[in-house]
């Protein structure tokens, strides 16, 4: 494979852990990205915040019940969604890593998720899944970013490859059904990624991963988004419904409008 040094690297790393966590590519972007939280958050409680980001996002728990976080959060949500220039922020961010592991023809998730989850809070938890057990493609790919640094519980875990073949050979025996049983059967298998802000994790989503109640005294905020190569085969989730394309190239726009002369 005609591969740059920098591209073998990331891609044995990839194939051989299911993730990568990266410097993100665009500081800026990212500082912007938080900068806008921060006005939001503003907006949202009402009143001006004068704490520094990293604080004000860590300790939101002491601001917002928790019987109004989700609220809270699909307010945030549908303000950040709606700037304009939010989603090209997201994608600069990836853009080398994406276009390394995945295409340089992408389609992105049209909306950009966000996970709010509280210091010992149980009502925002992923229980173990994989994206594609639910009708994703297999194709794509999750960009997380994280707000605030992310260690330990107040982050996410994820199976790697080589464990997850060794439990899919023995799903059924393994898991007994609940998710918590399959949690408990690969709980000292999972790697929990630690993300610090000022990172970007890609992982592969039909790997199997989630997250746990948050141990740590800190709110954890993080962003994820699907990504996938433009003409690689969709599950549920469709081009103009779900996904866009973002980077086209010249040669597949032509070839897509392309027809045969008529012949009469
Ligand atoms: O953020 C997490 O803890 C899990 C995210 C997830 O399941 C996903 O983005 O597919
Ligand atoms: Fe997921």
């Amino acid at each position: 494979m005609f591969l740059t040094e920098a591209e073998r690297r990331l891609t044995e790393e990839y194939l051989q852990q299911g993730y990568v966590i990266r410097p993100v590519a665009d500081r800026e972007a990212l500082d912007w990205m938080r900068a806008q939280f921060v006005r939001l958050i503003g907006d949202a409680l009402g009143a001006a915040a004068d704490a520094r980001p990293e604080d004000l996002l860590n300790q939101i728990h002491k601001s917002v019940p928790v019987a109004e976080l989700n609220s809270f959060r699909l307010k945030i949500i549908r303000d950040f969604n709606g700037i304009e220039e939010f989603r090209e922020m997201y994608f600069r961010v990836a853009r080398p890593y994406l276009e390394a592991l995945v295409s340089n023809e992408l389609a992105m998730q049209l909306r950009v998720n966000l996970s709010i989850q509280f210091p010992g809070d149980d009502s925002s938890l992923l229980p173990v899944h994989a994206d594609t057990w639910s009708g994703d493609s297999p194709f794509e790919v999750v960009v997380w970013l994280p707000l605030v640094d992310c260690y330990r519980t107040k982050a996410m875990y994820l199976l790697p490859p080589d464990e997850s073949r060794a439990l899919d050979r023995q799903f059924t025996e393994r898991t007994g059904g609940s998710s918590e049983a399959l949690y408990q059967a690969i709980k000292d298998d999972v790697r929990w990624l630690e993300v610090r802000y000022g990172e970007v994790l890609v992982f592969d989503q039909a790997l199997p991963h989630g997250n746990r109640i948050n141990e740590e005294p800190e709110t954890r905020w993080t962003m994820n988004c699907r990504f996938k190569g433009v003409f690689t085969p969709y599950g549920d989730k469709k081009i103009g419904e779900f996904f866009e394309p973002v980077t086209l190239r010249a040669a597949s726009r032509t070839g897509m409008a392309y027809q045969l002369p008529k012949t009469s």
